[in-house]
């Protein structure tokens, strides 16, 4: 640069672009937990579930066991990655002691 001042020419000010600051935290990705239907697990079972591993009241979980009773699967719940796995594993080890076939997955949203 020839100019030690630094000015755009003409002798004008420095100018320059003004960018917004940007916060750089970003959202976590969420999961959506899905249960799977099938012909064996009780459906009080499925209700308790609910109620127990997704926090939902009585109404509430048995509005989401008839859902997946009669379309195949539905959403327990929408969380980030860890608590969307751990949730899986609470309610598969849950149907395994109980010798229920409920199976639970996960969906990236
Ligand atoms: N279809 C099961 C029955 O008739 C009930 C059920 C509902 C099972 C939801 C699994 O995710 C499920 N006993």
């Amino acid at each position: 640069m020839s100019d030690p001042d630094k000015r755009d020419g003409e002798g004008g000010p420095t100018t320059g672009v003004v960018v917004k600051p940007r916060p750089k935290t970003k959202k976590p990705a969420m999961y959506k937990v899905l249960m799977l239907n099938d012909d064996y697990t009780p459906m009080e079972f499925v209700v308790h579930v609910l109620e127990r591993f997704f926090q939902k009241n009585r109404d509430e979980a048995t509005r989401i066991m008839m859902h997946v009773h009669r379309r195949g699967v539905g959403v327990c719940g929408v969380y980030t990655y860890e608590v969307a796995e751990t949730k899986v594993t609470q309610v598969m080890d849950l149907a395994r002691q109980n010798q229920h076939p409920l199976q639970c997955t996960i969906e990236k949203e």
